[in-house]
């Protein structure tokens, strides 16, 4: 019996020694050691032998038993830590290796003049809002007092859209709906996209960018529009920067004026920048009108307002020296990574 038992274990080790997963040494548990196995038909034949020989040949069997138990957990235990050390080392990162650099963007000099024109109306105390870009003809002219003859409708000018809306050629639109939805005082900003059927050339696009602002309040007058203009245009041009008010029309305001600075770039003696005369075109601007006022739900009795548009793309250009609109369109890489 003694060699029996000794043979099973040598048996055992060697076959647990080709066991090479898990699932092979399971199956050599039921096979050495499982109800099947040859070591328990032993220990169920114990009842034929007599009971001098039963208590040590039971002893023996018990601990073959146990003896192959050991050795299958440390195999398992073994072939468990062995595929924990291959993830380990598969799934290993070298920290030595150096990063790569990352090409690093710039802000589109558009964005940079936008930012900083908004950036002092918001130090002034104004507020942004923001409208739709599809329009009706009623936000887009009728609110504003522009008649439905105006060459500004014809379609050489505006985009028509499908279902009777326009793309907003000004965002004078913003403010209309601003006056129809709260009280005065009213302080805002309207910066973003407005559209015009025009030529692509240096100096146009039929996509561009405004600002327009509107203050609404008692006693509202033209002191406090060009009090208010002069302080922005010093803010981003420089504090010795002067302005000039020449009368103009609009419809949507009365009276009108276009808002021209002294030169940045000469202080006014004349250069190629403000083409010899001085002055710069910035802006239109004016006291706004009562019947846009009325219209929006405002009593023009009570209340006076005054209003005025900049077109960002020119604010660009001037601030960057950009001499084609076009640039600001293009996207060229070379171009905008000098901002
Ligand atoms: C400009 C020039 C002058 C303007 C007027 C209004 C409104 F809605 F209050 F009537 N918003 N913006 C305005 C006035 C715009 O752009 C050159």
């Amino acid at each position: 019996m003694k060699e029996k038992l000794e043979s099973i274990r040598a048996s055992a080790l060697e076959r647990l020694n080709r066991a090479n997963d898990l699932k092979a040494i399971e199956e050599l548990r039921l096979s050495l050691i499982g109800k099947k196995s040859e070591l328990m038909g032993i220990l169920k034949s114990l009842g034929a032998l007599s009971p001098e020989e039963r208590p040590a040949v039971g002893k023996m069997v018990n601990e073959t038993s146990a003896f192959i138990e050991e050795k299958l957990s440390q195999a398992k235990q073994a072939l468990i830590l062995s595929a924990q050390n291959a993830r380990l080392m598969s799934e290993a990162v070298d920290v030595t290796i150096p990063g790569k650099r990352r090409a690093l963007g710039s802000r589109h000099p558009m964005q940079l003049a936008l930012d900083e024109v908004t950036s002092v109306f918001l130090g002034m105390g104004y507020e942004i809002a923001e409208g739709p870009d599809i329009e009706t003809d009623y936000y887009n002219f009728e609110a504003l007092n522009i008649p439905a003859n105006h060459p500004a409708k014809d379609e050489q000018d505006t985009f028509y859209v499908e279902g009777g809306f326009v793309l907003r050629t000004q965002t004078s639109s913003v403010q209309i709906r601003t006056m129809e939805r709260k009280r005065p005082p009213i302080k805002i900003i309207a910066p973003g996209a407005v559209y015009r059927s025009d030529q692509v050339d240096a100096t146009h696009s039929p996509s561009f960018h405004q600002l327009e602002a509107l203050v609404v309040d008692h006693g509202i007058t033209m002191g406090d529009l060009k009090g208010s203009l002069s302080a922005f245009i010093r803010q981003l041009f420089g504090s010795s920067t002067q302005v000039r008010f020449r009368p103009h029309h609009f419809p949507f305001t009365e009276p009108s004026a276009e808002m021209d600075a002294s030169c940045f770039f000469c202080n006014g003696k004349g250069c190629r920048i403000c083409k010899g005369s001085g002055w710069i075109e910035i802006l239109g601007c004016g006291m706004v009108h009562p019947k846009v006022l009325q219209l929006a739900g405002i009593d023009p009795d009570e209340y006076t307002g005054f209003a005025f548009g900049v077109g960002v793309e020119r604010i660009a250009m001037l601030r960057f020296d950009i001499s084609d609109m076009r640039l600001l369109f293009e996207n060229d890489i070379r171009f905008l990574n000098q901002f």
